[in-house]
């Protein structure tokens, strides 16, 4: 018997309707919840709906890492769909991490059958009672904006728009909905599927008056700063704060940067340290920054006043964050930026003189740091290398290309020469290990032309489930370049312990507990399963040409390739 092609199961309006809110791809986990999806995806294509391109991702934690790497190329929310509580239970990570950079994801997962029998869609294996929970939502509840169950199939199209809606609003972040399958499995209506989205994020801006207050700020201070961790908002952010920094002299501090806020040449860029500037200022713009410092070991000046500019300034899913806030201005940070910018502008003229003396004094103190950081680097061509080395090595490298480096635990940032807002990307602040790979995976198929790169501690890779992310990689022809830094340790963990008992028993013993990764897997082993380019680096002084055939296999040939480079530090 056919259906009236007026109506559609609970599943494929779900689908269509994804694709008319604006998603482009689903990653996709399946599993015993999935019959209505499939099915559904078929019955759309069959009725020539326009559907998201789903995609087979074999690890949940590659889909959500995708996902994540997608919208940072693009600004485009997409849809991650996984089985039950379990698939769930593997996005957790990333739904973490998407919570605290104010990623939307739009994640799904079926809920396990209801009925035990009578219905379409009710159990018939034994995990129908194994995958019950009594709040299934509960696993990611704290990551997520919003949740909620499909009770009934006719609440597909709105409830995608809300949830759409809801995602990416200020500030932006995932959203989980449960999918019971009974319900996937009943009809409702097919109509106004592809017609446009009915419910608008709502975009925060700050009040006039905050504005005002931080122009003054700024305007009345001798000695600013601005402290950035996630960058400018977007490319005309990014060039807005580059202008708006040299104009009015000020340094640019990238404390624990995820992203470029102006390049790392720009004469007003002073690198990393947030020392001696946030000691010395009398204002600081914070612009999207979780923690601009360090309670413990940056003192700011009592008198300093400080403006936060970022989705949610006083970031109030965090219990506790103290740092001063004399005025905060929520909003869109690239927006944000231009209303300042555009509101200074009118000050500028009668103060010419004193700012381009500061604008000097800062650009030779910024070269100097610019400079000691690349002879640091220098020195590290030693063996083992360091990860500054690499870091150089990569960015002479690249010099000239459109390039996005990410690092997870990978090249540091100081000795890299980066001159675009996304050339740099970091792992999320929430430190959920594995990130790099797939959020690279993610980048390439939203920038097939673009050379990605992502560079991880060995550690890292391993967190990654880098089996699931090359395979992903051959099977969608993802070029991206891979280098572990490997030194067979977890290093940061390591440093943890010295920075709390720098003369403890853990420091002074010959080995280290629950440090060490060795033996040291061949990396090139588990690349090459999916038939990747691979190489091997020991000695500093053969990386550069090694890198330089790395990247002539992935533009040329455009399959992925993994360099598993031995450093010490
Ligand atoms: C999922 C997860 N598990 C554990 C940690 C704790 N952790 C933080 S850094 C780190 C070590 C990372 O090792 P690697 O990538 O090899 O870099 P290295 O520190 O050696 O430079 C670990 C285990 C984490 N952040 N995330
Ligand atoms: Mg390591």
């Amino acid at each position: 018997m056919t259906e009236p092609p007026a109506t559609i199961t609970a599943a494929g309006a779900i689908l269509a309707r994804l694709k008319a809110v604006g998603v482009d791809y689903i990653f996709a986990n399946s599993g015993t919840d999935f019959p209505p999806i499939i099915e559904g995806l078929a019955e759309a294509a069959a009725k020539k709906l326009p559907l998201p391109t789903a995609i087979v991702i074999p690890h949940e934690s590659a889909a959500m890492g995708m996902a994540y790497g997608y919208f940072l190329a693009t600004g485009r929310a997409q849809a991650v769909m996984v089985h039950t509580n379990v698939g769930l239970a593997n996005c957790a990570i990333g739904a973490i991490n998407a919570a605290i950079e104010h990623n939307p994801v739009l994640l799904f997962s079926g809920r396990t059958p209801v009925l035990e029998k009578g219905r379409l869609g009710a159990r018939t294996v034994p995990i129908g009672w194994g995958q019950e929970m009594r709040d299934q939502a509960a696993l990611i509840r704290e990551a997520s904006k919003w949740d909620y169950e499909l009770r009934y199939p006719e609440q597909a199209l709105d409830i995608i728009d809300r949830a759409y809606a809801i995602a990416l609003s200020t500030p932006k972040g995932p959203v989980y909905l449960s999918l019971p399958r009974e319900v996937l499995c009943e009809r409702c209506s097919a109509e106004d599927l592809a017609g446009p989205g009915r419910m608008a994020p709502a975009v925060a801006a700050p009040a006039p008056s905050a504005l005002d207050d931080a122009v003054k700020i700024l305007v009345e201070a001798k000695q600013p700063l601005i402290v950035a961790q996630r960058g400018a908002g977007s490319a005309e952010g990014f060039a807005i704060l580059s202008d708006l920094a040299s104009a009015w002299g000020i340094p640019v501090v990238h404390y624990w940067a995820l992203q470029l806020a102006v390049a790392s040449d720009h004469p007003m860029a002073v690198g990393t340290d947030p020392l001696p500037w946030v000691s010395e200022a009398d204002a600081i713009l914070v612009i999207d920054a979780l923690a601009p410092w360090s309670r413990a070991t940056h003192p700011v000046r009592t008198d300093c006043k400080v403006i936060h500019v970022a989705p949610d300034p006083l970031y109030s899913r965090i219990p506790v964050r103290n740092f001063p806030a004399d005025v905060s201005l929520v909003g869109e940070v690239a927006d944000v930026i231009a209303s300042l910018s555009s509101k200074l502008r009118r000050y500028r003229a009668t103060r010419s003189g004193m700012l381009a003396e500061r604008r000097k004094q800062v650009a030779e103190r910024a070269a100097e740091a610019r400079t000691a950081a690349i002879v640091k680097a220098e020195t590290g061509a030693s063996a083992p290398m360091t990860k500054a080395w690499v870091g150089l090595c990569l960015s002479r490298a690249i010099e000239g290309r459109r390039a996005t480096v990410l690092s997870e635990l990978g090249c540091p940032l100081e000795p890299m020469t980066l001159g675009e807002h996304d050339a740099w990307y970091q792992e999320p602040h929430s430190g959920g290990l594995g990130w790099a790979f797939p959020a690279a995976l993610g980048m390439q198929l939203a920038q097939p032309d673009r050379l990605i790169i992502a560079t991880m501690g060995d550690g890292s890779y391993m967190f990654a489930n880098p089996v699931a992310c090359h395979q992903i990689a051959e099977a969608m022809r993802l070029p991206v370049l891979l280098l572990v830094l490997n030194n067979a340790e977890w290093r940061a963990v390591r440093q943890s312990v010295l920075d709390i008992y720098p003369t403890g028993y853990a420091a002074r013993a010959n080995t280290m507990p629950l440090i060490s990764l060795e033996p040291s897997p061949d990396f090139t082993k588990v690349a090459q399963a999916s038939r990747a380019w691979t190489a091997r680096v020991d000695n500093a002084a053969e990386l550069p040409a090694v890198l330089s055939a790395a990247i002539d296999h992935v533009t040329m040939q455009r399959s992925h390739a993994l360099v598993d480079i031995r450093v010490g530090g």
